[in-house]
């Protein structure tokens, strides 16, 4: 999944890398810490605590083995342990600002080729360069985890913001809990419903579907189609009715059963028909549901992001769900319509089956990217 911007960013990560290996240079260690300290043989934890091990040196520093032993040597013939002082060779380095001029030029254009909008790339290789830059990094033998920890940073920050753990609030929300979903024609909208109503389900909830996509011919047969399969009640109208009155039958059906979720279809609109859009509205305003979700395929790359920011504009959405990821998306769009609507994306479609449906978490997200 996301092949094109794990290869993208892997790129960068590497040829920055091998930048700060070429600069970084060999220091003694500046611990002032090094004392005499006299060595009692039967005290091993003391033993333990003053000497670092080697593993941990390992893990710290670059480890000079000769030196190490050699030194090692000289103690015991003094009955002194010295601290790590002796030991230890750092490399450090000062990453200036033209030193990662270029990096992050490229590091931009590669996102800009993932399908990541110009000012979400901004923001990210900005977080990258002020995690980057002027510090005094000590570093060990692999620099690249130091550049692909600041763009790990950089990513999860953007994606994690606004938390909003759906479960957690289905579960303490008070009962019927009304989802609508909104989005354009084709990217998986009642497919998606269809695998949400399942997985609610599965978890012990009773679940109710509107058909409110009363527009295009044949929905409200495929939406019905869906509820058998995956066993949950659909409440409809017929083809060209209000959606607004098939929404309030339904939420009416679930109080009156006592259901816990109604997941809400709407017809599919283009953002830029505003008759449409007003029409949803109307739906959203009049049926006043709990949530908001919009629904986009991950394939359509930035014209998914341009429609996740109109169809927020219009009725706030609460949370974004990415279909197709199965598809070859290049992963931009899920980190530009999180960045642009400032609201999580909630799950990712990963096919067409209905258990095909990954609750998205951020940190989830960046080790795929990165592992
Ligand atoms: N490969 C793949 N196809 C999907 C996914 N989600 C939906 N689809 C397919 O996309 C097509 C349109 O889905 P539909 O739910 O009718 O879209 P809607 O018009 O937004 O309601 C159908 O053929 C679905 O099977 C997904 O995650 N992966
Ligand atoms: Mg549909």
């Amino acid at each position: 999944m996301f092949n094109k911007l794990k290869e993208k960013l892997s790129g960068f990560t590497k040829s920055l890398s091998k930048q700060i290996d070429e600069k970084a240079v060999p220091v003694e260690s500046t611990s002032n810490e090094a004392e005499e300290i006299p060595f009692d043989s039967s005290d091993e934890s003391k033993k333990e605590q003053d000497v670092p091990s080697e593993r941990s040196l390992k893990n710290d520093f670059y480890l000079n083995h000769e030196a190490n032993s050699s030194i090692q040597e000289e103690q015991k013939k003094f009955g002194l342990v010295k601290k790590a002082k002796a030991l230890v060779f750092e490399r450090e380095l000062i990453l200036e600002e033209k030193d990662l001029e270029e990096p992050l030029w490229e590091l931009q254009i590669a996102l800009l080729e993932s399908d990541i909008g110009l000012t979400v790339a901004e923001a990210i290789t900005e977080a990258v360069k002020s995690e980057l830059i002027g510090s005094r990094k000590k570093i060990g033998k692999d620099t690249t985890s130091i550049v692909e920890q600041a763009l790990r940073n950089a990513l999860y920050d953007v994606m994690s913001a606004n938390i909003f753990d759906l479960d957690d609030y289905v579960k303490n929300a008070k009962k019927p809990v009304h989802i609508v979903f909104v989005g354009i024609n084709g990217t998986g909208k009642t497919t998606t419903i269809a695998k949400i109503a399942k997985r609610f389900k599965d978890m012990g909830y009773s679940v109710v579907i509107a058909a409110g996509d009363t527009f295009r011919a044949g929905a409200i047969d495929q939406v019905q189609i869906h509820g058998d399969r995956v066993g949950v009640k659909v409440i409809k109208h017929r083809e060209g009715g209000d959606p607004a009155a098939v929404v309030y039958d339904a939420m009416q059906y679930a109080k009156a059963h006592k259901n816990d979720i109604v997941l809400s279809d709407t017809a599919g609109r283009m953002h830029t028909n505003i008759n449409l859009m007003e029409q949803l509205k109307k739906v959203c305003r009049v049926s006043a549901p709990d949530l908001i979700i919009f629904v986009d395929e991950a394939v359509a790359g930035n014209d998914a992001v341009e429609r996740a920011a109109q169809f927020n504009e219009a009725v706030h959405i609460n949370g974004s769900i990415l279909t197709k990821t199965d598809a070859d998306a290049k992963g931009g769009a899920a980190i530009s319509i999180a960045y642009i609507t400032g609201k999580p994306i909630l799950f990712l479609g990963m096919g067409q089956g209905y258990d095909d449906l990954q609750k998205f978490d951020p940190k989830w997200f960046v080790d795929q990217i990165f592992n």
